[in-house]
Order: C-alpha cells, then sequence, then structure tokens
C-alpha cells in the first residue's frame, strides 16, 4: 500500500475519474458502463461533483429540470440499452435528493441500474443545521437520504474520502448483476465531496465488469424438459427478462421447434413479433382473449423473465387448471421461485437455448397449434376493428394509437407508463422488433413519459421516439421538453387530452363511485362532480398546447382523425422536439378481454352501485389462488 502511487483528488473527483473507467462486456462485446451524468446542482454538489464534471467534461454532464425526471430519463436509457449502459445522477441535500426517491423506486421496481450520488449534511457536523437538513431529536446520524434505502439495491453514506475505494466496487457490482441491479444510491455528504485524498492510483484503472449467462441446474433443466414432453398445453409468458438478455431470436426457434405459444406481459412486449403465428399478444388484466383463453386451460406455464405481476396473473384468476405447473427461467431465484415453480435460474438466452437441446423431437400437438394459431388470428381481426373505428366528434383512443402504430417508422421506440394508455397499447399495439414497445409498468409512474422519451433518445440517437401521453401525465411532468431542445434531441409527443382521468375514472365507475376526483371541472357547491353531473358542468381553462409551446416545443393542434394522421406526417420534418395535441373521448374504451385486475370495492357504504360491484368483486375473488404444489 505504501509502495503505491496516488493521485491527490477530491473525493468528487476521484468518484467520477472512477465512473469513466468502468466498462461492461457480453458476449465479447465492451462498452463504458456509463453514458455520463444528469444532475441539478445546488449547495449540495455544487463544489463537489458539480466541480469535478465541470473538470471532466469528456464524462457528460447532462442539466435537467427535474430530480425524479433525471432519474426517469437515466431508467429509460438503461431500459433502451438492455441493462449494459446507463447514466450516474447527482442531486443537491433536501429536496433535490428525496425528488429522486420516486425515481429510485421505478428503477429498483423494474430491475433497472442507476447510479444516485445525491448530496448530503455536513459530515463534519459543526455547523448543523444546514438549509434543508432535517434534524432529529434522536440521533445526529440521520438525514432525508435514508429513504433511499428501501427503494435502493445498494445502499451507502460516504463519510471519509476513503470510503469510495471499497463503496463503489460494491455498487458496481450491483449494478452490473442481471439478478440484483436496480437503483444505487451512493450518499455524499457536501464536506467531503469536496475534501482531498491521496488514491491509490490503481483504483482508476480501466475495470471491465463481465456480464455472466449463467446456467441452471443440470439436474432441474432435465426435470424442466421433462415436464414440457408431459404437458399437453403449455404456454410461454415472455418477460422483459426475455429482451434483457437478448434472448428474443433462441425464443423465436424454440417456438418453432416446439410449437408452444407466446402470451406477453408489458415489459416483455416485442419478445416475439405481433404477426408471428403463435404470438397470442399481451397476457393478463390489459390482456387479449387469445392470450387469457390459453392461459386459462394451460397445465404448464413456463414463465421467462417474469416477475408475474398482478396485471400479468389477472390478480392470480389467470391460471385456472387445477394441475397446472410452473416452469420459470429467470436470472434471480427471487423471481425463479414464485407460485412453486421449477427454477430455473439462469439466463434466458443460455437457458433455452440447452433447453432446445434437450426437446429435440417434441413438439406440441397438432390440434393444440392449430387453436393457438387461430386465436392469434381472431386477436389480429379485433386490433383491425378497433384501429379502424372512426368516433365523432372526438376520435378514440384505439383509432389513434393504430395511426400512431402504422405512422411511425418501423424501427421506431414508443414510450408510455401510466394512465389508460399502457392497458389500451398493451393490447393494441402491433410490437415490430422488441425495442419498439417500451413501457415502465413495474412503478407506471406518472411523468415517466417525456423523460423517458429523453432517456431512449440519448441512448438511440437514430431512432423516431414517440411518447404517448396523456394530460393528467403530461401535467405532472412535462419538464423534460426543455432539456431535450437544449440537447437537440427531438421526441415526438403525442398528447392525447380527455380532461382528466380516464383510467382512474372507469375504474372509479367500475367500483359504483362515480369517476369522483378524476376530472377536471369546477367544483359545484364546494364538492367536485361525478360523471353523472350535468351539462352545467364547467371544464378547467387549461391550455396543454400552448403550454407545450411556451417549453419550446413545435406544436400541432388536431381536432379530427385526419387532422391526426397528418400531423403524423408533418412532423417527421419537423427538427425540435414536437408535440401532437388531439383531445379524444373520456368514456369510449377498449373492451376487457377476459382479464381480471384485483382492486379492493369498500365493504360497506352509503351508495347502492357500490354495493353492486361489490357482490360483483366477490364472485372473481373467488377464483383467485395460490398455487402451492409443484
Ligand atoms: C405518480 C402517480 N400518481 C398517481 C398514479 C395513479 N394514476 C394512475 S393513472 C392516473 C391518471 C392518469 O391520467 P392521464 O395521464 O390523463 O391518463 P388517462 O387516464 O386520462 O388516460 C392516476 C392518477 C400514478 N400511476 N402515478
Ligand atoms: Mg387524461
Amino acid at each position: 500500500m505504501n509502495q503505491q502511487t496516488t493521485r491527490r483528488l477530491t473525493t468528487a473527483q476521484a468518484v467520477i475519474t472512477f465512473l469513466k473507467n468502468q466498462y461492461v462486456e457480453r458476449d465479447g462485446v465492451e462498452q463504458p458502463f456509463f453514458a455520463g451524468c444528469f444532475g441539478i446542482f445546488g449547495h449540495g454538489n455544487i463544489a463537489g461533483i458539480g466541480q469535478a464534471l465541470q473538470q471532466m467534461p469528456e464524462f457528460r454532464y447532462y442539466q435537467a429540470r427535474n430530480e425524479q425526471a433525471m432519474v426517469h430519463a437515466a431508467v429509460a436509457y438503461a431500459k433502451t440499452r438492455n441493462r449494459l449502459q446507463t447514466l450516474a445522477c447527482t442531486s443537491s441535500i433536501g429536496p433535490g435528493a428525496t425528488n429522486m426517491v420516486t425515481g429510485a423506486a421505478t428503477a429498483t421496481i423494474n430491475r433497472l441500474p442507476v447510479l444516485l450520488l445525491p448530496g448530503d449534511m455536513f459530515a463534519r457536523r459543526n455547523v448543523a443545521p444546514v438549509l434543508q437538513q432535517l434534524e432529529s431529536e434522536h440521533t445526529q446520524d440521520i438525514s432525508v437520504n435514508d429513504c433511499f434505502k428501501p427503494v435502493s439495491r445498494y445502499w451507502d453514506r460516504i463519510s471519509r474520502p476513503e470510503q469510495v475505494l471499497t463503496a463503489l466496487p460494491a455498487a458496481m457490482r450491483v449494478l452490473t448483476s442481471p439478478a440484483e441491479t436496480g437503483a444505487v444510491t451512493v450518499s455524499f455528504p457536501q464536506d467531503v465531496q469536496a475534501a482531498a485524498y491521496a488514491y491509490p492510483a490503481a483504483f482508476f484503472h480501466k475495470r471491465v465488469w463481465h456480464i455472466p449467462r449463467n446456467r441452471p441446474d443440470r439436474g432441474v433443466l432435465e426435470q424442466a424438459a421433462a415436464w414440457i414432453r408431459a404437458s399437453q398445453r403449455p404456454l410461454i409468458i415472455a418477460g422483459g427478462g426475455v429482451i434483457y438478455a437478448e434472448a428474443t431470436d433462441v425464443l423465436e426457434r424454440f417456438v418453432a421447434q416446439t410449437g408452444i405459444p407466446v402470451a406477453e406481459t408489458m415489459a416483455g412486449k416485442g419478445s416475439l413479433r405481433y404477426d408471428h403465428p403463435l404470438n397470442l399478444g399481451a397476457m393478463g388484466a390489459t390482456g387479449t382473449f387469445a392470450a387469457n383463453r390459453i392461459a386459462k386451460e394451460a397445465d404448464l406455464v413456463i414463465g421467462i423473465g417474469t416477475r408475474y405481476s398482478d396485471f400479468t396473473t389477472s390478480s392470480k384468476t389467470a391460471f385456472q387448471q387445477p394441475e397446472v405447473r410452473f416452469i420459470n427461467i429467470n436470472v434471480a431465484s427471487f423471481d425463479a421461485a414464485k407460485h412453486f415453480a421449477l427454477p430455473l435460474v439462469g439466463d434466458a438466452k443460455a437457458t433455452l437455448e440447452e433447453l432446445l437441446t434437450m426437446l429435440a423431437g417434441y413438439a406440441v400437438n397438432e390440434n393444440y397449434r392449430t387453436h393457438a394459431m387461430q386465436l392469434h388470428r381472431a386477436w389480429e381481426a379485433e386490433v383491425d376493428r378497433v384501429y379502424a373505428i372512426r368516433n365523432e366528434p372526438l376520435p378514440s383512443q384505439g383509432e389513434l394509437i393504430g395511426a400512431v402504430n402504422e405512422l411511425s417508422t418501423p424501427d421506431a421506440i414508443m414510450v408510455c407508463a401510466a394512465g389508460s394508455l399502457p392497458g389500451d397499447l398493451h393490447k393494441l399495439w402491433r410490437a415490430r422488433h422488441p425495442k419498439n414497445y417500451h413501457l415502465e409498468y413495474g412503478y407506471s409512474c406518472m411523468g415517466y413519459e417525456i423523460a423517458g422519451g429523453l432517456g431512449i433518445k440519448l441512448a438511440a440517437p437514430e431512432r423516431d421516439v414517440y411518447v404517448m401521453v396523456g394530460d393528467g401525465s403530461y401535467l405532472m411532468m412535462s419538464s423534460e421538453i426543455v432539456t431535450s431542445i437544449q440537447e437537440n434531441r427531438k421526441l415526438i409527443i403525442v398528447l392525447l387530452d380527455n380532461n382528466g382521468y380516464k383510467s382512474i375514472g372507469a375504474l372509479s365507475r367500475s367500483l359504483g363511485q362515480d369517476g369522483f376526483g378524476t376530472r377536471y371541472v369546477y367544483p359545484t357547491n364546494g364538492v367536485l362532480p361525478g360523471d353523472s353531473a350535468g351539462a352545467e358542468v364547467q371544464s378547467l381553462p387549461v391550455d396543454l398546447a400552448t403550454n407545450a409551446r411556451s417549453l419550446g416545443a413545435h406544436v400541432i393542434e388536431c381536432k379530427t382523425y385526419a387532422d391526426f394522421v397528418a400531423a403524423l406526417d408533418t412532423v417527421r420534418s419537423i427538427e425540435r422536439t414536437s408535440v401532437i395535441y388531439i383531445q379524444n373521448d373520456r368514456y369510449l374504451g377498449v373492451p376487457n378481454y377476459e382479464g381480471w385486475w384485483d382492486v379492493p370495492i369498500a365493504e360497506v357504504s352509503e351508495m347502492p352501485q357500490v354495493e353492486a360491484a361489490y357482490s360483483e368483486w366477490t364472485t372473481m375473488q373467488a377464483q383467485e389462488r395460490y398455487f402451492l404444489e409443484p
């Protein structure tokens, strides 16, 4: 140690120098792990990370408008790059830091790597309480940054400069682990960031983190092959893991050889092209009748890279075959073990390749394959029908989705996260490549859409990025339009205004609650009116098109479907971020196709509609299953 050469750097300079030199390699392809750093400066990071970034412009700094948004952008970047690359995010202390907590949860829930570097209170403490410090009577060893603990896969606080020597390698291990990845938070007291230390030069040498393709236990694989051979009605559920592992080609070969049909989760949509004859489309609560019918009768479910969210399982009602059993291929043993499955803990690509060899000569019976293919065709006809609806006076969401799908370039990326759009898109979007459909539906965080679009465009500048966003999400966070203009990264934002929360409005009506609190209207006699209120209800004077224009976007306002189609054409030749604004119908929804979602209903109430909805709910709730036997 004493003989080592050292470099005297501030802790922050050491962090950035270290990050700059971290690389990952998978399948022999090497790349830098960090594409730079998003940030918003304040007194908690300006002289530390801020100074270091200024001194090292080769580690690109991106100025964000909102800390939550910048984490979403980093998450979307990582998702677009299949977790092989991400960005760091630096914030000041206090509100700047806690603004990132929601972003951290988004990353962790979606199993996507981001490195968060929030500023923290003075480690030396003598000047406390500093501006924005939350004091505690019972300890001085706490700050708002402790809020990151439950939403981070790794959390640390750097109280002395030399601690980064052990903290950052630990952070890198988690970030680059396919099974453990998520938000990593390394909290940096503002004085420590700026303090200098003689770091061993070896700490800054180039490091390449190998991303492994781990293989499952041989015996369990053999058992899985035997289960598949014995099954009569197997179904594959393709989750995000298929796409992150770049296992889509082997999945296609697997399906071609075995004839097993595929249903797709929100994160897994695009695993097969939409027009593959054995692609049944979306699975579960927002699923297609094709997927949901096959799932209902399946005797074997092969889940690949899925965490079986309630949307995927229709709140545990999707699989009704009494003897149904599960094989789960997953890098994380946590997910592989769900539903008492036979756990194939391993990389999706490596596992499918091995399983395929073991299944030589096996295929599902012809009737089953034919049945699945018929359902696929029937579903495609239903999508055609919804795309062709021409609702008046306001267009339907389904037809607008159809227009974006058909008029966007084939290699484009569409991004969405919350509202009524995700369910409609899950059913209706025709994914033409594995990156075509980018849904953040782990956290379904309103406000992800535009920020996420920015992250995608930074990760894939050669592709068109279509952001599909509702008026509610837009109002919550549209700030990164400004960043997209600053960075000259064009987004095509499709803003669907239905004057409030169409999704939660419909949910509210289904619970007997009349859309209460989900419309953008003035109160009447001190109460916000629901959907049954008459025509006297007055809308709010909100003008989102003008709002978007004021942020620097090119805005095209549409009234009709024809305007919308024309706008999708015009927008291609506009060079900066553009917003296509259109109002659409609050009430005309895409049907439910035999899926279900458990949302609890008031067990007692003074409203008869609520009581009626409750009794309907009990019938469905009774179908929820535990899967306790392998
Ligand atoms: C941050 C956040 N807050 C609340 C919710 C709950 N929520 C889900 S959808 C929604 C309304 C979305 O409105 P809008 O974007 O206009 O889409 P629409 O439902 O009208 O299609 C709300 C409040 C959420 N998903 N995320
Ligand atoms: Mg809305």
